[in-house]
């Protein structure tokens, strides 16, 4: 497996990303702060095949939905990567494409309107709700079913790499009814 610096933006995203890879073994695939997002995940894409890697992680900058300028960046990338996995040409389809968008549980109704507008403009597969564990607000798993029709895939309780969990319904149920009665 392979992650890929797509988050030029934020300079600092890059040595993270890094030392995520020598924690995890990964191997980074990065270029320059500000470089072009799309051109690191293709070069990831290209390097990641002719090793014979099977999974490219790519991470892409935290970005506002109402700055359609960012959006459209998005768009671009989702775009880059449709071509280079040959999405839209069935002879040279070669892998499989999912589209995460890391949510924080904190943001509430309003990052569920975040969700809906970066669903309209690329097509999520699903959700991973960060900082589960700071909020109460157990009711936006409900409503990113509902108003997406996506799954959460993970919920994050915590800062290290073990508090990432599979979402499981049946406890998230449990829990939630617990709390409300
Ligand atoms: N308590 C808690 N902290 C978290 C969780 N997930 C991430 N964090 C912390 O939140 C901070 C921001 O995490 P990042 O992964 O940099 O967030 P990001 O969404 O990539 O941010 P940008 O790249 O700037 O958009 C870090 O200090 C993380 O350790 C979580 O599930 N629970
Ligand atoms: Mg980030």
């Amino acid at each position: 497996m392979a992650l890929a610096a797509g988050d030029t933006f934020r300079a600092a995203a890059i040595d993270q990303l890094k030392i995520q890879g020598e924690r995890t073994g990964c191997r980074v695939i990065a270029q320059n702060p500000g470089a072009d997002p799309g051109a690191v995940i293709y070069d990831a894409i290209d390097s990641a095949r002719s090793r014979g890697e099977s999974l490219v992680l790519a991470d892409t900058a935290g970005r506002m939905h109402n700055r359609s300028n960012l959006v459209k960046e998005l768009q671009k990338i989702d775009k880059i990567v449709d071509s280079r996995m040959g999405i839209s040409d069935e002879s040279r389809r070669g892998g499989e494409y999912r589209k995460i968008l890391v949510m924080d549980a904190t943001t509430g109704q309003n990052g569920l309107q975040q969700a809906e507008v970066f669903h309209e403009a690329v097509n999520l597969d699903c959700v991973i709700l960060s900082k589960y564990d700071a909020t109460a607000r157990g009711g936006l798993v409900v409503a990113i079913s509902r108003k997406l029709g996506i799954p959460v895939a993970f919920v994050g309780h915590g800062e290290s790499l073990e508090d990432l969990s599979v979402f499981e319904p049946e406890t998230y149920l449990d829990e939630l009814l617990s709390t409300e009665s």
